[in-house]
């Protein structure tokens, strides 16, 4: 993905600075996992926790970004908000700032955050501090103490339609629970109540969430081997929550953890979560993605299927990432890393079968008039390719021909027309032969 030649500059005159432009996972120049995302100032704010390589065997992460997106397409990084070293009550040589959340009350934002207290040890030194700012991205203060009365992880805060905010968070041996805020948001108001008996296993990052008049008390849930995504549905924020069941199941390349977030935006319901996408061996070091979500008549949850394309419209005159595809061929298509060593780097898509394909769905030619098409690839063999651009206009089809050899490098081909409206891609080899492919463009 960086190594985008032209496009690199391309990319920077577009982009600016700290913004990247992703599928999923959603952010690839580190790692992020926990993600809250909310809407703030008509644009998407994604709060994760930020896992690190320490060369340990465990979670590793000592600071919060900030995450923000308009389109869900470009996402802008904000930088460090929080870091264990500012904050007073941290011990910052156990690296334990793990899920955050964030809210927003009478115009100040607060974050809030789990972190190993100093004097504290292991999972039972576990509490949960607050830090405070005048915006979305911060800078953010934290609080000289952590909120009393609160032991545990992944706090997540919800505030009701009669202006009561709720904190909810996985309790150190106690289960998941659930207390009312006072109207300065950071102090428990009574006692916190344990969120009704859901099935047996272990669970955390409880995220609560109202639709409809509906309360979804959601949270990850080991059921068989690692965490699936469940829920609850219930007629206030502290229940009585009826289990619902599943709505997404456990990795299948077992990733333990899941930690999710659900949201509405343009009308539109989304699941942030995350997977270990650039981590493939080491699940601590994870990766924060995002899918739609939906709803039944009887306001059930339909199970989210993770993909790699994710969500966003992505302009046409940027670098389209195919292996984050929509569908590809049974067989003849694969992805694989462009640097084994750097994973940051990002994928390619290698076709190696004749009639091998893979679709990229939602790409946007109406921003800007395009005549040319480019393929970043490779091929050993030399290989014949297809792009179609279908679905919302009139078909078309480009041919192209990779050369023959080892280095990366861009074909170019002519559009007999410029394509307009949101369509989908396909590529498709042609013939006999190998081709890797980075990205497409169109110019
Ligand atoms: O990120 C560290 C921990 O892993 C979180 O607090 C849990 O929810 C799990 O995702």
């Amino acid at each position: 993905m960086k190594k985008a030649g032209t496009g690199l500059f391309l990319s920077f005159l577009l982009l600016g600075a700290g913004v990247t432009m992703a599928q999923n996972p959603l952010i690839r120049d580190q790692f992020t996992a926990d993600p809250t995302a909310r809407v703030f100032e008509g644009r998407v704010y994604v709060y994760p926790s930020h896992d690190v390589q320490c060369g340990t065997e465990w979670f590793c992460m000592k600071d919060y970004h900030v995450f923000s997106s308009e389109n869900l397409v470009d996402w802008t990084d904000h930088g460090v908000i929080v870091d264990q070293e500012k904050v007073a009550w941290v011990d910052a040589s156990k690296n334990s700032m793990w899920a955050p959340d964030c809210y927003f009350k009478d115009g100040k934002y607060y974050f809030y955050f789990p972190a190993i207290s100093k004097g504290g040890e292991g999972a039972a030194g576990m509490t949960v501090g607050v830090a405070v700012s005048d915006r979305p991205y911060g800078p953010f203060v934290p609080e000289p103490k952590p909120i009393a009365g609160v032991s545990g992880i992944d706090p997540n805060v919800f505030i009701d339609r009669d202006g009561q905010a709720y904190l909810y968070w996985a309790g150190v041996g106690q289960g998941l629970l659930g207390a009312r805020l006072r109207p300065d948001m950071m102090q428990l108001d009574g006692k916190p109540q344990v969120i009704e008996k859901f099935p047996e296993g272990m669970k955390e990052g409880p995220f609560l969430f109202e639709r409809n008049g509906i309360y979804y008390f959601t949270f990850p849930h080991v059921i068989e081997k690692t965490e699936a995504l469940v829920y609850g549905m219930g007629p206030g924020p502290l229940g009585p929550f009826q289990y619902k069941g599943i709505l997404m199941d456990e990795h299948p390349s077992g990733c333990w953890t899941n930690h999710h977030s659900i949201l509405e935006y343009r009308g539109e319901w989304y699941l942030f979560y995350h997977h270990n996408d650039l981590s493939p061996s080491f699940d601590k070091n994870r990766s924060i993605r995002a899918d739609r979500l939906s709803f039944n008549e009887d306001g059930t949850i339909r199970k989210v299927i993770p993909t790699l394309r994710g969500v966003g419209i992505v302009p046409a005159d940027r670098e389209i990432q195919l292996d984050r595809y929509s569908a590809v061929s049974a067989s003849g298509a694969s992805i694989a890393f462009l640097d084994e060593k750097n994973p940051f780097d990002g994928w390619k898509v290698i076709l190696e079968e004749k009639g091998a394909f893979v679709r990229f769905a939602g790409v946007d030619f109406d921003a800007r008039e395009v005549k040319t098409l480019k393929i970043r690839a490779k091929s050993e063999s030399g290989a014949a390719v297809a792009l179609s651009i279908g679905k919302g206009g009139p078909p078309l089809t480009v041919r192209g021909t990779v050369p023959k050899g080892a280095e990366w490098g861009l074909v170019e081909a002519a559009l007999p027309t410029a394509p307009s409206g949101v369509r989908d891609l396909e590529l498709l080899l042609e013939d006999t032969g190998r081709v890797e492919v980075d990205w497409v463009r169109f110019e």
